[in-house]
């Protein structure tokens, strides 16, 4: 059978008459990469199935909360348990404590949590609580770290906002930037002359501890403890956006893997199960200025959502019950090496940093640290690979400035198979 997107083709068009772009989130617009987004019909385990009847080994997962991977049972099971006993009350309900337990039993440093229902939500949250806390106004953040479309935070922003080019988006007026410091990542030297300069006004440091959206970016160790070491010294609050990486570097997230402690902690995609949930939490003494305990707003009707936290509490039990972190950090080792050893073999420069189940080909021969860096990545040749995978079934993100994820329904019969196209299609590009 010859492979066609036929039916995704025509849908798409049909789709940019109603929606924006055709999609509903920039990112999966294929813009960086060219060609029309595939439309999928349905998921499963590892994999994922267009609306032309097409097989994918996904290493997107929903840009990242399926580590169970797709249509996991127990999952699937407290979401229509969930169901049947109604959709949304607009009143507590049982569900949302168990789940707040959850995180707090995994997450030491959040003592008290509050659910939202997406990553933007809760990292918009999190800075006006710092913003109360301390009564001060500065923000810090890092260029290519992306903290969902917040308008004070989309400055210099990675991820869709990156891609498509549009890093500081028109339509946030400069008020809402004004007060907000961008700095690049991984230097301590330029964090401290910050805080040297403006330490009395900066209300918090926010950051993603392992950047997964201009793709995947380590901190150094001095940098991690300059960010402790000024935020203690000058009284701001140090926030890890971990939106992507809680529960999924490890299931105490990424300050559990430095030994950090932050002060906020954002968190999205794996606490909901694919579900749409968001949670900001940390020191008790910090999240006593939200509302109702005290005088920082914030509220939503579907915040707590009876079938999200079931779906939630299902996804982090079976994480605590099966503990798949060492095997998901050693099958995505072995593509990672494996695909590093292809494309020396194929003459193709490139580094392939990796955090867990989380990774980034780069085509680009130096280590990336920071944004500036990330940028020199050959993006031409990153279109060519993600097109060559994706015909040979294989679905990576479609940027060369985001994450892929391994999910524990991977197993080697999907990583070797990835490798096999990944062979055909870095030897394809010197031609
Ligand atoms: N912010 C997500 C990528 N880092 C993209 C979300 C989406 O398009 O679904």
């Amino acid at each position: 059978m010859t492979f066609t997107q036929q039916q995704s083709q025509n849908h798409f068009t049909r789709a940019q008459k109603s929606i924006p772009g055709g999609v509903n989130s920039p990112a999966r617009a294929f813009g960086a990469v060219g060609g029309s987004p595939v439309v999928m019909d349905r998921a499963n385990g590892a994999y994922l199935f267009d609306i032309d009847g097409n097989r994918y080994i996904d290493y997107i997962g929903s840009w990242g909360p399926h580590i169970l991977g797709h249509r996991h049972p127990a999952v699937i099971d407290a979401i229509l348990g969930a169901l049947a006993k109604g959709t949304s009350f607009g009143a507590p309900c049982e569900l949302e404590t168990q789940l707040a337990e959850l995180v707090i039993d995994a997450v030491p440093s959040i003592e008290r949590v509050r659910m939202v229902s997406s990553g933007t939500e809760a990292t918009m949250s999190a800075i006006r609580v710092a913003r109360g806390f301390t009564g001060r106004n500065v923000l810090i953040k890092f260029a290519g770290c992306y903290h969902g479309h917040v308008d004070s935070l989309l400055v210099k922003a990675g991820s869709g906002a990156l891609t498509l080019g549009t890093p500081s988006s028109p339509g946030v007026p400069p008020g809402c930037t004004a007060d907000t410091l961008v700095l690049d990542y991984n230097d301590p030297q330029q964090l401290e002359q910050a805080f040297a300069k403006r330490g009395s006004e900066i209300a918090a440091v926010i950051l993603e501890p392992v950047v997964g959206n201009m793709g995947v970016v380590v901190p150094t160790a001095e940098f991690l403890q300059a960010l402790q070491t000024q935020c203690q010294r000058y009284s701001a609050l140090l926030i890890f956006d971990e939106v992507m990486t809680g529960f999924r570097v490890a299931y105490g997230g990424a300050q559990s893997l430095f030994g950090i402690r932050p002060d906020l902690t954002t968190l999205g995609k794996i606490i909901g199960g694919g579900l749409p949930v968001g949670a900001y939490g940390g020191r008790a003494d910090v999240m006593n200025v939200v509302s109702p305990v005290g005088p920082v707003y914030q509220a939503g009707t579907l915040s707590g959502n009876p079938v999200a936290m079931a779906s939630g509490i299902a996804t982090l039990t079976t994480l605590k019950e099966s503990n798949p972190y060492p095997r998901l950090e050693s099958l995505t080792q072995t593509l990672v090496r494996g695909l590093s050893d292809l494309a020396t073999k194929a003459g193709i420069s490139h580094t392939v940093p990796q955090v867990g189940s989380m990774f980034t080909f780069f085509f680009n021969p130096e280590k990336v640290t920071n944004l500036a860096v990330a940028m020199k990545s050959d993006t031409k040749a990153f279109a060519r690979y993600f097109h060559a995978m994706l015909e040979r079934g294989v679905y990576l993100a479609c940027s060369q400035f985001e994450a892929n994820f391994v999910s524990a329904a991977h197993t080697s019969e999907e990583i070797q198979a990835t490798l096999q196209a990944a062979e055909a299609a870095l030897a394809g590009l010197k031609n």
